[in-house]
């Protein structure tokens, strides 16, 4: 499965939205054009009363040219036919903040330790993807277990992302906000 068209794109079966809310670390993240978070990177998912799926988010950000600062980030849910598949309507606590619609597919996970997720911005002519970014999760904010690195791995390849990710660093940046 790695002819690189989104439509084909293999996504978590039977996804369990409930196990996998809670807190996963970034640890490793492939950027978009015009990249946000930086590191520091933490989302925290919440299953509400009504079922939906929502999340808060910190990370590192520079804004303005040369402002860092951690941004903390809301995102609400919107379910598919596929229920690894999400639209996530996302936007900062504060106005000066990124706000988007992005796809947010959950790849794979075992949702106790590790999970891939995806969204493709932009959908080239071809079917391949123009502009995508790529989150690795870890419930561990010291990185994957060894188990995991050969699904991670093969999930990558299968993205066709293989290469394209960087470590993403937990320094405490953003702990105390
Ligand atoms: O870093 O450029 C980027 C893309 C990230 C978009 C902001 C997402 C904010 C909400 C994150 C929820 C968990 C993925």
């Amino acid at each position: 499965a790695q002819d690189c068209q989104v439509a084909n794109i293999q996504v978590m079966q039977n996804f369990d939205k409930t196990r996998y809310a809670g807190v996963w670390y970034a640890v490793a993240k492939k950027d978009p054009e015009g990249l946000f978070l930086l590191d520091n990177i933490v989302a925290q998912y919440t299953i509400t009363e009504d079922g939906k799926m929502t999340a808060s988010a910190k990370g590192r950000v520079i804004i303005l040219n040369n402002w860092e600062m951690c941004a903390d980030m809301l995102a609400t849910f919107e379910e598919t036919p596929d229920p690894a598949k999400f639209r996530m309507k996302y936007w900062g606590a504060a106005a000066y903040l990124q706000t988007g619609n992005d796809d947010h597919w959950v790849i794979d996970t075992d949702y106790d330790n590790y999970a891939v997720h995806y969204s493709c911005r932009l959908v080239d002519s071809d079917g391949t993807c123009l502009d995508s970014y790529s989150m690795i999760f870890s419930r561990h904010p010291t990185g994957l277990r060894t188990e995991d690195q050969r699904n991670v791995h093969q999930k990558k390849m299968d993205l066709c992302l293989l290469g394209k990710y960087r470590r993403v660093a937990h320094t405490g940046f953003c702990d105390s906000s």
